[in-house]
């Protein structure tokens, strides 16, 4: 069972991840647009992930028995400088779900929720994950230049990455 405070801090952290979901499709429209497929189909999946998310946390609040409440989603970023600036912009926020994540499983241990506790765990190494990817793909962009053939082949390595549905998805 989850307290009225949890069940209302994880419906906000349904919305943030769906605010995730909302800004990477609008950078790999953007990237679509400035010709980089690579870059598109990298954002788009991670689109994926972030639905699964809120999913995740969706599913959760449901089965405690908790009633899920949906928010307005804001309107995220359309235009960037560059591929930097979209993957700087993605760090950044990823680093804004993850002390958002924490501050969930501070408010579990004080509220002695193990059972949310152990559910955010996920969460918590997902977030290093997340922020590891990003740190990776900036350093390439600063090794690689973020024009010409460094930017070509970068998106020719982002143009392979492949999601892939979890098993227990209910999307
Ligand atoms: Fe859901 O991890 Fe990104 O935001």
């Amino acid at each position: 069972m989850l307290s009225k405070k949890m069940e209302q801090e994880l419906n906000e952290q349904i919305n943030k991840e769906m605010y995730s979901a909302y800004l990477y499709m609008s950078m790999s429209a953007h990237s679509t647009n400035t010709g980089l497929p690579g870059f598109a189909n990298w954002f788009m999946v991670q689109y994926h992930e972030e639905m699964e998310h809120a999913m995740k946390i969706y599913d959760y609040v449901n089965d405690q028995g908790g009633k899920v409440k949906l928010k307005a989603i804001d309107e995220p970023l359309s235009t960037f400088k560059d591929a930097m600036d979209m993957f700087q912009k993605t760090l950044k926020h990823e680093q804004f779900i993850t002390k958002s994540i924490n501050e969930l499983v501070d408010l579990a241990i004080k509220e002695k929720d193990h059972a949310t506790q152990i559910f955010l765990q996920w969460f918590v190494t997902e977030q290093i994950e997340e922020e590891g990817n990003d740190n990776d793909i900036i350093a390439k962009l600063k090794l690689a230049g973020d024009k010409g053939n460094g930017l070509f082949m970068i998106d020719k390595e982002l143009g392979a990455r492949v999601y892939t549905l979890p098993a227990e998805s209910t999307e």
